[in-house]
């Protein structure tokens, strides 16, 4: 995509409050903002994430604490909004289900699909699980349990209001055909081609067997959890309200989700979206999950780690860096804090805190801290990575994260090797000054080309490094102009070394 072009729009599943947030709720909030921040230098973006709070499942957390639900998702808001800042999390919006702007859109949804025979009324008897939210079939039920959670299922006997989503079915299978790579990583594609092709019950969107939800426009009961928290995505974004704003950014660009929710997203979403004559999104990408001892980190199985604690510990941007790096994106990946303290301590510490440190210094005592003239455009960086920016921007956006990094790590690589090899302590000790000069050069250049491809990933700490190398711009510019050519850093440039960018990290043996 170029400048120019449409928005980049990018949301997040929206959280169920039904508790404290954990650490794979970090994951999909901050790939998010790393897409957002990465779109927002060279396009005009949306970044929506929020919490689902309607449903059985909130509505029990709420009882068992003693609070009425409005009280119990108030309280917990902030706790959620204080993790994302906390992460360095800049969305554009954050949405809340219970509220008013969203709840008469859901309810005009619900009388726009009605009025066009979309939804018709049925009788409901089947298995509900509260913890998934999911109406399943007795078939597909494991030891009479949940497939998904593995809890067990309520017994539900309604009359409900149904989806027609049955009649969408052949035009679900031929937008996946025509659209290979729209539902991605292949494998939920494959998932979600197989459920379609076994065929598709309508759904029912309803409940009235308790209260907690968007009511029913002229009808006792309340609109079902789902498709309350589905159609976020547009409330949030001027759905029926500012038509000219909702086009700037619907269909959406890329809708990241967790692959225990594909079916939601790939299946019952565009088909809501067709009923409504609107378009499904561009990308949906369901990715894996951190896993722990081979079992999904949740807080329904009890293993959750607490993000507030890691980022204590950690750092921000380290968790930030490690959740991109460890894994390819769309794979589960086993967490653990000695993984954490591996990258932190190498990736981080050793190889790109040192060479901001190493650089710096030689610079004040060799050059009074000033960055000399060097001779960027006869530079091997120039030429050898000249492509990079444009290169990291397409796999971010492709999100290859962990292959961005590891082209933006080339970098790294081949200026701490400039040092090993160049030794500007010999260059100076022989007094090649022009030669220590092009070098140190280089290396302040190669840390600012640095700070910004990685300011998307870690923003705070690459504003540090930012401050150390004398403040030369903006860093969160758009990277044709800032990374346009090996020498935008001016000579002359007063440098200031700072603080240890990340302080090791000792981690105590584990008890036997
Ligand atoms: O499903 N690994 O909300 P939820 C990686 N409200 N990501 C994880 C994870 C893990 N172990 N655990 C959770 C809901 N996530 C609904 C969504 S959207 C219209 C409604 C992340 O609180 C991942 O993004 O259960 C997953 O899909 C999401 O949190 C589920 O959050």
């Amino acid at each position: 995509m170029t400048k120019g072009e449409r928005a980049y729009y990018v949301t997040t599943p929206i959280y169920y409050i039904s508790g404290e947030p954990h650490v794979g709720h970090v994951y999909t909030t901050v790939v998010a903002d790393v897409l957002a921040r990465t779109a927002r230098t060279f396009q005009p973006t949306f970044f929506l994430t929020g919490t689902d709070e309607h449903g059985q499942k909130v509505a029990n957390a709420a009882a068992a604490a003693g609070k009425t639900p409005q009280q119990w998702c108030d309280e917990l808001v902030p706790r959620w909004k204080a993790l994302f800042a906390g992460y360095h999390v800049q969305y554009d919006d954050f949405i809340r289900t219970t509220e008013k702007r969203h709840i008469v859109k859901v309810q005009r949804v619900f009388e726009q699909l009605r009025e066009r025979g979309d939804v018709y009324l049925g009788k409901y008897e089947g298995w509900y699980c509260v913890n998934d939210e999911t109406f399943w079939l007795a078939s597909k039920l494991v030891d009479g349990c949940c497939p998904t959670c593995g809890r067990e299922v309520e017994w539900i006997s309604e009359d409900d209001w149904f989806f027609r989503l049955s009649a969408y079915r052949d035009r679900l299978i031929e937008h996946f055909r025509r659209f290979p790579a729209w539902v991605q990583p292949r494998s939920v594609y494959n998932e979600m081609m197989a459920i379609l092709e076994e065929g598709l019950e309508d759904l029912s969107i309803s409940r009235t067997n308790f209260d907690w939800g968007v009511p029913i426009p002229g009808d006792g009961g309340v609109i079902y959890v789902w498709l309350d928290a589905l159609l976020n995505y547009i409330t949030a974004i001027g759905w029926s309200e500012d038509e000219a704003r909702f086009r700037t950014y619907w269909p959406a660009s890329t809708q990241l989700i967790g692959k225990e929710i594909a079916r939601f997203h790939t299946i019952i979403w565009p088909a809501i979206l067709w009923a409504l004559g609107e378009a499904a999104p561009e990308l949906v990408f369901a990715h894996g999950w951190i896993t722990i001892d081979g079992q999904k980190m949740s807080k329904s199985l009890g293993n959750a780690i607490d993000p507030f604690a890691l980022k204590e510990r950690f750092g921000a941007d380290s968790m930030r860096y490690f959740l991109l790096r460890e894994a390819p994106f769309g794979s589960d990946f086993s967490y653990s804090e000695e993984k954490i303290a591996q990258r932190h301590n190498g990736d981080l510490a050793n190889d790109l805190g040192n060479l901001l440190q190493r650089t710096l210094s030689m610079v004040g005592r060799y050059r009074g801290g000033v960055v000399p003239a060097g001779r960027p455009g006869a530079s091997d960086f120039a030429q050898t990575f000249a492509g990079l920016p444009m290169t990291v921007r397409a796999r971010i956006l492709d999100l290859r994260f962990r292959e961005a990094l590891e082209e933006i790590w080339r970098l790294v690589t081949a200026l701490n090797r400039a040092i090993d090899e160049r030794k500007p302590w010999v260059l100076q000790k022989e007094g090649r000054s022009a030669e220590l000069d092009a070098l140190l050069y280089d290396l302040c250049e190669g840390l600012r080309w640095l700070a910004v491809l990685l300011h998307p990933v870690m923003p705070e700490r690459t504003r540090n490094m930012w401050r150390q190398l004398g403040d030369p711009g903006a860093i969160d510019a758009d990277w044709s102009s800032t990374l346009a050519r090996w020498g935008g850093l001016e000579a002359g440039t007063r440098t200031a070394i700072g603080a240890s960018l990340f302080p090791r990290i000792e981690l105590l043996a584990a008890e036997p």
